[in-house]
């Protein structure tokens, strides 16, 4: 499995070599949206409080509340993305 990863990054990283600006928004947006479809389990295109606790813990209201910028209670792939950006990118915030 890794393998495959590591080859599809250097596929990725290749490609970005065309244009590099674009390949470090891409690393960014692309593993907050690998995040994104782990927490969007029913793919309704948003994250729930449901489904951010199944994923972050039981603890994990004050994060999503911070996450959903425009407090509508779902999660979009954008609040997703501005979030972890903003937090170094890292996805450091609720660990199992
Ligand atoms: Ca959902
Ligand atoms: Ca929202």
């Amino acid at each position: 499995m890794m393998r495959v990863v590591v080859l599809l990054m250097a596929v990725a990283l290749m490609g970005g070599a065309v244009l590099p600006g674009a390949a470090v928004a891409m690393d960014q947006a692309g593993r907050s949206k690998m995040h994104f479809d782990m927490m969007d389990k029913n793919k309704d295109g948003g994250v729930d409080l449901e489904e951010y606790k199944k994923m972050m813990g039981p603890d994990s209201e004050p994060a999503f509340n911070a996450t959903d910028a425009d407090g509508n209670g779902v999660i979009s792939l954008e609040e997703l993305t501005a979030y972890e950006a903003a937090h170094g990118g890292h996805g450091g915030h609720g660990h199992q």
